[in-house]
């Protein structure tokens, strides 16, 4: 089944998405998602000028070859933006392969292993009382897993994860330039630790409770974090430290028990081949579509399963939802399953992105269409054009660059 035309969609139906569109001799056509946040057109002039004039006249079903061919071909390996990029041809020709056996991707990887995938939801405030009813509103919805964050008192324009006054999303997308935050890590730590005993108190342990600290602590802060953390009883704590240093989780592990997650800035199996070997991390959250598609990514967790560490797939709204329905289809069928990030995606979106997947009370199914069972409309694409959108610098209160 050759492959006869490869595309590249921009598009920015809120926010910008690059996406692939893999067409066969049959007419068949698979989507893949090749979205990385704030460096976007890099992906795409990287699928358009050096991967789509080579995946012409390829078999589309032989997926693990062209994934070979275009890893070990390219010579330079790894780096996000080689990784997304062939991420999004190996998710369209997953999602080719589905339709061609007139069967949802799932099957294809060993059929469903769960009835249903648990999600986790954003809670999040300006204040301690808006996060808490904002983790109110979400156990109201159904779900059974949350993850809270809330202004940190003397940092607030630089924590994580708290939308801003305009009924923004958080992460705020700025333009021409990224958006500069201010971060007080010592505020952080004293911080946090009443957050989670006044969720507790309010809601009391029946749910799981997730925190993501965004990589902006140093080995021992995040140990002295974790500690201070166990008697809430955390279902995760998400990237104490810069994701990038596998060793500085030795130090964190070695002071608390408050179960570690960390991965949506890997691109490959080598960026936690130590994390997972040496168990220093409950929880991989790679990304389908930042870490080579769902042939690498399920490499990645059956690794991880042999050292009993679980998925915990990113799911933010940064990914397509091309990308969250593959995800959900790898969550469906993997054995090591542990919980799959929520966030939604917001009208425009609606309009550019047709879904299959089912969300409802805090749990996902990937759905039963052939494929991955998500439609692109092209001429709705059309309607948003790119517009250039960066994540904030975040600086310490002396100015220091710091990590966002
Ligand atoms: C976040 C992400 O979902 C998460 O856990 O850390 O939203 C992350 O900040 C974005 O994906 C960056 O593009
Ligand atoms: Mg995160």
């Amino acid at each position: 089944m050759k492959i006869t035309d490869a595309s590249v969609v921009v598009t920015s139906p809120g926010r910008n998405f690059v996406l692939l569109k893999v067409t066969t001799e049959d007419g068949v056509v698979g989507w893949g998602d090749a979205t990385l946040n704030g460096r976007e057109l890099a992906v795409a002039s990287y699928l358009r000028d050096h991967v789509c004039p080579l995946l012409v006249g390829r078999d589309a079903t032989r997926i693990t070859d062209t994934w070979s061919y275009l890893y070990k071909g390219a010579y330079w390996r790894r780096g996000p933006v080689t990784m997304t990029a062939i991420a999004a041809v190996d998710v369209a020709l997953w999602d080719v392969a589905g339709k061609l056996a007139g069967a949802p991707v799932h099957r294809l990887l060993g059929g469903a292993a769960r009835d249903e995938v648990t999600l986790y939801g954003h809670a999040s405030g300006a204040t301690v009382e808006e996060a808490l009813e904002d983790v109110a509103a979400h156990l109201d919805a159904g779900y059974r897993a949350v993850r809270v964050q809330a202004a940190v008192p003397g940092a607030e324009a630089g924590s994580y994860g708290v939308p801003p006054a305009d009924g923004r999303v958080y992460e705020p997308a700025s333009g021409e330039r990224p958006a500069e935050d201010r971060w007080d890590t010592a505020a952080y730590l004293d911080f946090l630790p009443q957050l989670m005993a006044a969720v507790r108190e309010r809601f009391g342990y029946g749910f799981a409770l997730l925190h993501d600290a965004h990589h902006r602590l140093s080995p021992i802060e995040a140990g002295r974090l974790g500690a201070s953390l166990e008697p809430y009883r955390l279902f995760w704590l998400e990237d104490p430290t810069p994701a990038e240093d596998q060793s500085a989780f030795r130090t964190v592990r070695q002071h608390t028990t408050t179960p570690l997650a960390v991965g949506e800035v890997f691109n490959s199996i080598w960026d936690c081949q130590q994390l997972i070997t040496e168990r220093l991390v409950d929880y991989v959250r790679t990304s389908v579509s930042h870490t080579g598609g769902i042939t690498h990514l399920r490499r990645v967790f059956s690794l991880a399963d042999l050292y009993g560490v679980r998925s915990g797939s990113h799911g933010a709204s940064d990914l397509s939802p091309v990308s969250f329905a593959a995800a959900l289809h790898v969550d469906l069928a993997i054995p090591n399953f542990g919980i799959q990030e929520h966030m939604g995606h917001r009208d425009p979106a609606g309009e550019v992105f047709r879904t299959g997947y089912e969300v409802a009370d805090g749990v996902a199914h990937p759905g039963d269409a052939p494929g991955l069972g998500v439609d692109v409309d092209e001429e709705a694409a059309a309607r948003y054009p790119y517009a250039p959108r960066y994540l904030p610098v975040n600086r310490l209160r002396d100015g220091s660059v710091h990590d966002w």
